[in-house]
């Protein structure tokens, strides 16, 4: 059964992984779940990384944001960054964008654990066709959402003097 891993910099980043955490059980996907920082606990995190058994990452961290990439050094699975925002706003999002070459990472918007989780769906859905079917399934709910607010919008716009 696939599985996704995310792994946190700091405890204060669960509020964005609860986002993560959320779409994972909307599609039944199996997921470890850890807090190990890239600086304060560098060997912890190879330890996790290399003993796992998921098929993607999701590392979340703000700051300096180098949790992402050092889990990729550890891995040729697929890892997804989830930049936190801080006092800076574009801080962790340009740190986790900008991997050498040959170590890339997947780079969602600040704070877009949901579509992290969402990524990793995808990824794991290749070789799932059941998977995929949700996949599909939450495309047409998505769309029946904006058919749906559309004809809101008209009633409300009549209201509107
Ligand atoms: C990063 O530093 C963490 O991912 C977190 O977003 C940020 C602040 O960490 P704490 O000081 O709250 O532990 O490494």
């Amino acid at each position: 059964m696939a599985k996704a891993f995310i792994i946190m910099g700091s405890k204060s980043d669960f509020e964005v992984a609860s986002k993560a955490i959320k779409v994972l059980k909307k599609f039944g996907v199996d997921f470890d779940i850890s807090v190990s920082s890239a600086h304060r606990t560098p060997e912890r995190t190879q330890t996790l990384v290399t003993n796992s058994d998921a098929d993607v990452f999701i590392a979340i961290a703000g700051l300096s944001a180098a949790l992402p990439g050092v889990i990729a050094s550890f891995t040729t699975k697929p890892v997804i960054g989830v930049p936190v925002k801080g006092d800076l706003n574009y801080d962790a999002l340009l740190s986790i964008v900008q991997m050498p070459p040959g170590i890339p990472v997947a780079c969602v918007g600040l704070g877009r654990a949901d579509n992290a989780a969402t990524l990793a769906v995808e990824i794991m859905a290749l070789k799932d066709p059941a998977l995929g079917k949700k996949l599909q399934e939450d495309r047409l709910a998505q769309a029946e959402k904006v058919s749906k607010d559309s004809v809101s919008v008209v009633e409300e716009a009549k209201k509107v003097e």
